[in-house]
């Protein structure tokens, strides 16, 4: 007999995740495609535990979100992060890609959207990545727009990101936002951050300082409307941030690149991230991971505020 789960998602979070979630304490979502098809190994997955260690550090516990053998993982173990950073041919699942893989059996690294649908289904508000999907560069041909932006604006989860890489159109991608009803806050200065880079040349007239304002600001948010999410934009720690020129002609070639090989769909941005290694020279990895690490650290600060200040209300 089948028996319908519904949005019941809380049999798929590990023990750890689960009592955090029951005794209403701090989780932060992660998802696993930046590690199996967003980063080389070994470095994906010695980012993916120096994030969960930079979470756990701030008293919140991480939740990993990925599919093993057709099981929904929310809280992925070690060896199965370990897995996951190692296989090859491992589904890239966005929302909609999740049912397909859970009936095939197969192991999947799961996207923003996929990431926050599932959170959303066991009660996790935050959830930390390096940046979302978007609308791509050339969208009048190509149509290509990710499901992240569709999923954010149906999910009460904040994703906290560095913006938006501008191997998308980060204009488009920001008038998406604006469409969809998705408010967009930056960190600590009004200018939307583009990944590598501190600036995009957009600016938003949205912004807070900090955790507290931001866990403030989202509690407003949730008290007013009790769906949709939220992007926060944190942009990378100057120290990190890539050289301008540098960024803009490997992004340039990269493009060209792909376009001249035909990829298309779900392809294009794994391939553009592995271009973009290659041709900065690592240079675009490392910031990516230190990225990452900033997110943690500011996802999991919210996290906190957010829990310690839930028996304060607007209402
Ligand atoms: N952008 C990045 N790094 C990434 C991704 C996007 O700078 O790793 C990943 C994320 O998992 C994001 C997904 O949710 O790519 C979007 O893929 P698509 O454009 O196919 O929707
Ligand atoms: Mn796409």
């Amino acid at each position: 007999m089948f028996t319908p789960i519904g949005k019941n998602f809380l049999p798929f979070c590990s023990s750890e995740v689960a009592s955090s979630i029951a005794e209403a304490r701090p989780v932060v979502a992660l998802e696993s495609t930046i590690i199996a098809h967003g980063m080389p190994y070994p470095q994906n997955l010695e980012m993916a535990l120096s994030v969960e260690k930079i979470v756990r550090e701030q008293g919140c516990t991480p939740a990993t979100v990925g599919i093993i053998q057709g099981k929904i993982k929310i809280g992925m173990t070690h060896p199965e992060l370990q897995w996951l950073a190692e296989q090859n041919g491992v589904w890239k699942v966005n929302t909609r890609d999740i049912p397909y893989v859970v009936h095939a059996g197969a192991t999947g690294a799961t996207t923003v959207s996929a990431t926050i649908f599932c959170a959303e289904a066991v009660g996790i508000s935050v959830m930390v990545t390096g940046g979302i999907g978007g609308v791509h560069r050339g969208v009048e041909h190509s149509w290509d727009i990710s499901t992240d932006l569709a999923e954010l604006a149906a999910r009460k989860v904040a994703v906290v990101c560095a913006g938006v890489k501008s191997i998308l159109d980060i204009p488009k991608t920001l008038e998406y936002l604006e469409t969809a009803g998705i408010p967009v806050i930056t960190v600590g200065s009004k200018h939307f951050p583009a990944f590598y880079l501190r600036e995009s040349g957009v600016v938003t007239n949205t912004w807070l300082r900090g955790a507290e304002e931001i866990a403030g600001f989202l509690k407003c948010t949730w008290s007013l409307s009790s769906s949709g999410g939220v992007l926060v934009a944190n942009p990378i720690p100057s120290e990190h941030a890539g050289n301008e020129k540098v960024i803009a002609a490997a992004i340039e070639q990269a493009l060209q690149e792909c376009q001249e090989k035909g990829i298309e769909g779900k392809s294009v941005t794994p391939f553009l991230l592995e271009r973009m290694c290659i041709l900065s020279g690592g240079d675009s990895l490392r910031a990516n991971i230190e990225l990452v690490k900033n997110n943690a650290l500011l996802g999991a600060r919210v996290a906190k505020f957010l829990c310690q200040n839930s028996d304060k209300d607007l209402s």
